[in-house]
C-alpha cells in the first residue's frame, strides 16, 4: 500500500542532485569573450583605447531597431526608423489603441494586417480596469523606457547563431529585458516579412505582434490574455527591480558523422528516476531540463501555442529572446541556454494554462553570475504517420537530436547534471512514449548521464519505464544491444502489415525468451 501511494520509481531523485542544495555542479566553463563565444557585456575594468565597433548591419547579426543604417520609406524619402520609434514612443500611450497607434507608426507597411483585437480583449475582459489603469499609468512608461535604453544597453553587434556552427551568446538579464521590451514594441525590422524568401525566413518570429492578435475560439482568447499575464508580470519585476545576472545561450552542433555508432556502443545503463507526478522544472532542479522544442524555439510562443515549450517560455520570458538571434535546429543540433529566471507560477496546461502569480526563484549563481539552470531545447520530429517513427533513419534521427542536446565536454564527467525529461515529442508531436522514454534514456546514458523522466500523470508509463530499465540493468545489457533490437522492431512487428507487438514486449522478448514481467507496483524498487 505504501508503495502506491508514492508518485515515484527507480532512485532518489536527490541521489541525481548534485552540488550546492541539488542545485548542481556548473556546466560551463565562466563566461570568458573568444572566437565561438560572444560576451555583449564588459567583463572586469573597462580598459581605455579599444572601441569595438558598435554596429554591424549585415546577414550575420541581428540588425538591430538603433542601428543607423535602419531605414523605413516614408513618402519618397528614407526616414531613421528609431528616431520614428522614439517619436512614436514619446507621446502619451493611455490605452490599448494608443499602445496599437504607436506600434504600427513605424510597422505602417501592416496596417489593415496586423490585428490587436487580442491585446485590446485583454484590457478590457482579461483583467480588472483598475489594473488596466495602472498598467498604462505606471508600468508602460517603464516598460518604454527599457525599449529606449537599446542604444546604451547593446554596444557590441549581436550575431545571429547560425546553423552548423557552435556559438555562445552571453549577455546580461538587463539586456535581455531591453530586447524584450523592444521585440514587445514590435521594433525589430526585417523579422516580419511572412514570405518564405525574406531573410529571415530561417529565424522564429519575434515582434510580438501574433501575441496581440485575437483568437477565434474564447479558449484562445484566454491563452493570449494569461500568456500577456506572464509577460506584464515579467516586466513589471525587471522594471522594479533590474536583475543583476547573465545568461548564456548556445547554439550545440555535431555532424551526424560525429555521432555515435550505436550499434557498438558497450554503455550499460545508468541511474533513473521516474515519477508520475511533478513537472521538469518544478522537479529537475539542478539537472538538464529538457525543452520540448519546435526546430524554430519556442514554437508557438508568441501565437496560439500553450504546452510544454510555450509554457516554459512564458514563466521564463528570457527564453524568448532566443528567437531574436537562433535559426531554425537542424536535425543535429541543439541549443542550451543556461542562467534564466522563472519570474511566474501557473496551473493548468494548454486550454486550461493559468497565470498563477509571483514566483520568486531562489536558484543560486554560478561564478559567472548565471543562475544554475540549463535549459536544453530540442526539437523531436513530428510524425504525421506515427508507424513512421521505428523506421530506422527516424529511430537515428531522434537519438541523435538527444545525443546532441545531452553532450557536454565542458566538464568533469563526475559533475555532469542529470537530465530531466519527459514525454519528449509524445504530445503534439504524437511520438510513442515507451520508444522516446528509451531512446533518451541511451542517449543520456551514451552522454554519461543519469535520467530522472516525469510522465505527467502516467502511473501506467512510469511502471512500464521502471520495469524496462530494471531489465536492462539486471540483464548488463548495453546501449548497443538495445539499438540492434530497435532497428529490427519495425521490420519485426510493423512492415509485415498490421502491428502485432508492443515495443517493450518484443524487447523482452528478443533479450530473453524466458523473461515474464513482474508486477512492478508490489516490487518498486525505493532504494
Ligand atoms: N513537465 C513534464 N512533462 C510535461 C510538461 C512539464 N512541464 N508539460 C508537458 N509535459 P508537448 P511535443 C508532457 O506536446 O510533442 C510545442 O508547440 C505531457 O505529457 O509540449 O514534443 C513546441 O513548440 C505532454 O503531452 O511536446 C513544438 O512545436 C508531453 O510532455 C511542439 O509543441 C509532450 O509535450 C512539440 O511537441
Amino acid at each position: 500500500e505504501i508503495a502506491e501511494s508514492i508518485p515515484w520509481k527507480g532512485c532518489f531523485l536527490t541521489e541525481l542532485q548534485k552540488g550546492r542544495n541539488g542545485y548542481g555542479m556548473p556546466q560551463l566553463h565562466p563566461i570568458k569573450p573568444n572566437s565561438n563565444h560572444t560576451v555583449m557585456f564588459q567583463i572586469g575594468p573597462k580598459k581605455d583605447g579599444s572601441h569595438p565597433p558598435s554596429d554591424a548591419w549585415d546577414s550575420n547579426h541581428v540588425r538591430l531597431p538603433c542601428s543607423p543604417q535602419n531605414k523605413y520609406p516614408v513618402g519618397d524619402s528614407l526616414k531613421s526608423r528609431w528616431e520614428m520609434v522614439k517619436a512614436a514612443l514619446q507621446k502619451p500611450v493611455q490605452n490599448s489603441k494608443d499602445l496599437e497607434d504607436a506600434i504600427m507608426s513605424y510597422n505602417d507597411k501592416y496596417l489593415g494586417r496586423w490585428d490587436f483585437s487580442g491585446l485590446h480583449y485583454f484590457f478590457s475582459e482579461g483583467i480588472e480596469e483598475e489594473e488596466t489603469q495602472c498598467f498604462f499609468s505606471e508600468l508602460l512608461p517603464q516598460i518604454i523606457e527599457l525599449v529606449l535604453q537599446l542604444p546604451a544597453l547593446i554596444t557590441h553587434p549581436l550575431p545571429l547563431l547560425r546553423k552548423g556552427r557552435n556559438h555562445s551568446i552571453s549577455l546580461t538579464q538587463q539586456q535581455v529585458a531591453c530586447l524584450l521590451a523592444n521585440a514587445f514594441f514590435c521594433t525589430f525590422p526585417r523579422r516580419n516579412a511572412a514570405r518564405k524568401a525574406s531573410e529571415y525566413a530561417t529565424f522564429p518570429d519575434i515582434n510580438f505582434n501574433r501575441l496581440f492578435q485575437g483568437q477565434k475560439k474564447k479558449a484562445g482568447m484566454q491563452r493570449t490574455c494569461e500568456k500577456l499575464k506572464c509577460i506584464f508580470h515579467y516586466f513589471r519585476r525587471v522594471c522594479h527591480s533590474p536583475p543583476k545576472g547573465n545568461i548564456t545561450f548556445s547554439r550545440r552542433c555535431i555532424p551526424p558523422s560525429g555521432c555515435p555508432s550505436w550499434e557498438s556502443s558497450g554503455h550499460f545503463f545508468r541511474k533513473l528516476h521516474v515519477s508520475s507526478h511533478g513537472t521538469i522544472e518544478e522537479c529537475g532542479k539542478g539537472m538538464l531540463q529538457v525543452d520540448f522544442a519546435n526546430k524554430m524555439v519556442g514554437g508557438g510562443v508568441l501565437g496560439w501555442g500553450c504546452v510544454q515549450e510555450e509554457i516554459r517560455f512564458v514563466i521564463c520570458p528570457e527564453l524568448i529572446i532566443a528567437r531574436l538571434f537562433t535559426e531554425c535546429l537542424d536535425a543535429t543540433e541543439a541549443l542550451l541556454i543556461t542562467g534564466c529566471e522563472q519570474f511566474s507560477t501557473y496551473e493548468g496546461y494548454a486550454d486550461d494554462f493559468t497565470w498563477a502569480g509571483d514566483y520568486q526563484d531562489s536558484t543560486p549563481h554560478d561564478c559567472s553570475g548565471r543562475k544554475l539552470c540549463s535549459v536544453i531545447a530540442i526539437d523531436a520530429l513530428y510524425l504525421r504517420y506515427p508507424a513512421q517513427q521505428f523506421v530506422v533513419t527516424n529511430l537515428l534521427r531522434e537519438i541523435n537530436k538527444a545525443y546532441v542536446g545531452f553532450f557536454n565536454q565542458e566538464v568533469n564527467p563526475d559533475h555532469l547534471s542529470a537530465v530531466a525529461t519527459g514525454n519528449w515529442g509524445c504530445g503534439v508531436y504524437r511520438g510513442n512514449t515507451r520508444l522516446k522514454a528509451l531512446l533518451q534514456l541511451m542517449a543520456a546514458t551514451q552522454t554519461g548521464r543519469a535520467l530522472a523522466y516525469f510522465t505527467f500523470g502516467d502511473d501506467q508509463l512510469r511502471d512500464d519505464i521502471v520495469l524496462m530499465h530494471t531489465f536492462l540493468v539486471n540483464h548488463k545489457v548495453t546501449v548497443g544491444l538495445v539499438w540492434r533490437h530497435l532497428c529490427r522492431y519495425y521490420d519485426q512487428c510493423y512492415r509485415s502489415g498490421i502491428f502485432n507487438q508492443e515495443l517493450y514486449d518484443y524487447l523482452y522478448k528478443c533479450i530473453d525468451p524466458t523473461y515474464t514481467k513482474k508486477d512492478v507496483s508490489s516490487k518498486g524498487r525505493h532504494t
